[in-house]
């Protein structure tokens, strides 16, 4: 049996943890769960890096011990972790006996192998990266370049570790093995790091007393990012070499934050040379999350509510949200409207709404999962672009690009939309064509089935909700195609992402004082004369291009065919579709409207849609020539 072990930071236990910690851990959770339902033995390592300064002060400030405070914000983890889904096996806190034995055996290796020494160690110290910086990397304020807090001026007696000697090996391996570092940026980053020439690192603290002691030196510490590294292997049962350990070390996927790769792709790699131990297969350093475009910060109260987002939308449109709109090795800003609109767009319009119009048309004319019997037009090319998107989805988590993985499966949940479209099934309920009926009906059933285990790892609650609804009692978790039994039972279909109105929820409540504002109906304006109806020129078009207007949620900048020519329109409705799902559509333009700049953009022209709660593009029952004129 393959076996497949991925890990996340441990992160600082100095506050609760926030939505960048929960982004890592959700980019792992996927990993963990692909890997499963692929048949791996899986082994996924989260857990908490308690032996940090920042801990010892928030600790002190509260009054606390060190230990009391750990022991307070530990939990905090564990329970985000359950309501976000995580499915980890191992919660791994290094105060624990288990670590603490584990890291001084490895560092007695490390001594025994003659890589530690004694020195004397002076620099700007960061107490939040728990890291020092040479001069040539520091501006003349000394601020922390990640954190942007003054640094500390540390000088003291330390245990060295013999990076230095280990860099020709390390540019090797990352030159030899381009997938060793993902992504490709990263790894670029690091190679001309890794030229400029490494240092040996001091290993040991004397002046601090919350660590773990040195083996061979008890009046100093174990220094945080040695210990702290360590941890994926203590974790396995290190220190007994463990069957765990022997079975999953080396790890295939450490995963992390671009702040913290360097640590992992060189000081990592070269204390396991120094141990003899073999290497990490990846190591996977993604972007960072932004909000409005800028840093989280809990001091300037820069934070996303994950918790406001997660009551409103669920938890698996949050997953999803983080997984399908950035891309993993690039910086990302949340946005709240953009989880809106993915959450409408994608979720219940693309899935919830396929889901719904199938289970009701089998409820209405089948009883039950009805018999493949009559196969048609499109069926052959559903079935195998079923199995493409297996095989492309595989591609993508293995170049770490979820959102190119999710965006395959939404082609085929597309597409399945489509099938039942161009095939018109709900007309054909008449006896000489119900067969035909019940085969793509089955078909779409089975679309369904596969689509929510190939879901099932980024968004699992979800998948469970189709499988539920689609009659399947346990979850079925291989994607081969016609596994669907006939007649199952099929529910009568509770909306999986029910319709959200944000306006309602974040509406002010009205003042006492202001008067109640009236429901304003719908206008019915008043009659205009045929000869003005006839001065608007609408015609069908066909959407080219779009893409998100900066610093404007609602709006999105297209590109339009009008087949004559080619015009720019700006449309209000990002809330509501993606980019990606117009690309292709026809729609209907008002063609011969003024020009407008809308936000420092030209609009020429306008695009029709119902507007109501919700707002859906205008567009003829069939396609037609680019150009034709609406009457
Ligand atoms: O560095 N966007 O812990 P830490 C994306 N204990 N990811 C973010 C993020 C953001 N804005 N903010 C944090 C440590 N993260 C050490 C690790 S491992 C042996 C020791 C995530 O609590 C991201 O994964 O500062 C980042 O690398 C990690 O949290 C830092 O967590």
């Amino acid at each position: 049996m393959s076996t497949f072990y991925v890990t996340t930071p441990i992160y600082y236990p100095n506050s609760e943890p926030h939505a960048g910690n929960a982004y890592t851990t959700i980019a792992a959770d996927v990993l963990a769960r692909y890997h499963r339902l692929k048949g791996s033995e899986v082994c996924f390592l989260t857990g908490v890096d308690e032996h940090a300064a920042n801990v010892y002060n928030a600790a002190e400030a509260e009054g606390l011990s060190p230990q009391a405070y750990c022991d307070k914000i530990a939990p905090t983890f564990v329970k985000l972790w359950e309501r976000l889904n995580i499915s980890h096996d191992i919660f791994f806190r290094t105060t624990s006996d288990l670590h603490k034995r584990g890291a001084q055996k490895f560092l007695n290796v490390l001594y025994d192998n003659g890589d530690v020494y004694k020195g004397k160690y002076e620099g700007y110290y960061c107490l939040s990266c728990e890291e020092f910086f040479s001069e040539k990397e520091l501006t003349d304020e000394k601020i922390c370049p990640t954190h942007k807090l003054p640094l500390q001026w540390l000088e003291e007696e330390n245990y060295f570790f013999r990076l230095s000697k280990y860099q020709d090996r390390l540019l090797a391996h990352i030159d030899e093995n381009p997938d060793f570092v993902y992504p490709a940026a990263r790894r670029n980053e690091l190679l001309n790091f890794l030229k400029s020439g490494l240092q040996d690192v001091s290993i040991s603290r004397a002046s601090l007393s919350w660590g773990i002691p040195f083996p061979f030196d008890p009046e100093h510490i174990i220094y945080i990012w040695i210990e702290a590294l360590s941890n994926y292997i203590t974790a396995l049962g290190y220190e007994t070499e463990s069957e765990q350990y022997q079975t999953f070390w080396p790890a295939d996927v450490h995963i992390m934050g671009k702040d913290i790769t360097r640590f992992h792709a060189l000081l990592w790699p070269a204390m396991l040379m120094a141990a003899n131990l073999p290497l990490p297969k990846h190591i996977v350093g993604h972007g960072w999350l932004t909000k409005d475009g800028e840093a989280l910060s809990k001091t300037r109260g820069i934070f996303i509510d994950m918790d406001g987002d997660i009551a409103t939308y669920g938890v698996d449109a949050f997953r999803y949200y983080l997984l399908r709109e950035f891309s993993f090795g690039n910086d990302g800003d949340y946005r709240p409207a953009r989880l809106h609109a993915r959450y409408n767009a994608d979720l219940a319009n693309d899935l919830g709404n396929l889901l719904n119009r199938v289970l009701g048309l089998v409820n209405k004319n089948f009883d039950g999962t009805p018999e493949p019997t009559t196969p048609g037009e499109f069926d052959n090319e559903i079935k195998q672009m079923a199995q493409a998107t297996v095989d492309k989805l595989d591609e993508h988590i293995k170049a770490f690009a979820f959102d190119t993985a999710l965006e395959t499966i939404w082609e085929f949940v597309r597409r399945i939309n489509r099938y039942i479209q161009q095939t018109e099934v709900w007309t054909l309920a008449k006896p000489e064509t119900k067969s035909r009926m019940g085969t793509i009906l089955y078909n779409s059933l089975e679309a369904l089935r596969f689509i929510s285990v190939l879901i099932s790892p980024f968004i699992p609650e979800t998948a469970e909700k189709i499988q539920k609804q689609i009659g399947l009692s346990e979850f079925d978790t291989v994607a081969e195609w016609g596994r669907l039994p006939v007649g199952l039972t099929v529910s009568r279909g509770e909306p999986i992402f029910p319709r959200v109105d944000t306006k309602k929820q974040k509406q002010p409540q009205p003042k006492a004082t202001a008067k109640p504002k009236q429901k304003q109906e719908p206008k019915t304006t008043e009659l205009v004369s045929f000869a003005d109806f006839q001065k608007l020129d609408l015609r069908v078009a066909r959407v080219l291009a779009a893409e998100p207007v900066e610093d404007a949620d609602r709006l999105l900048k297209l590109q339009v065919d009008l087949g004559t020519e080619k015009r720019q329109v700006v449309a209000g409705i990002a809330e509501h579709y993606t980019p990606e799902v117009l690309i292709g559509k026809q729609v209907i333009v008002v063609a011969n409207l003024e020009p407008a700049t809308i936000r420092g953009i030209e609009s020429q022209g306008m695009i029709l849609a119902g507007s109501g709660d919700s707002v859906v593009l205008a567009s003829l029952e069939e396609d037609m020539p680019l150009g034709t004129q609406v009457r």
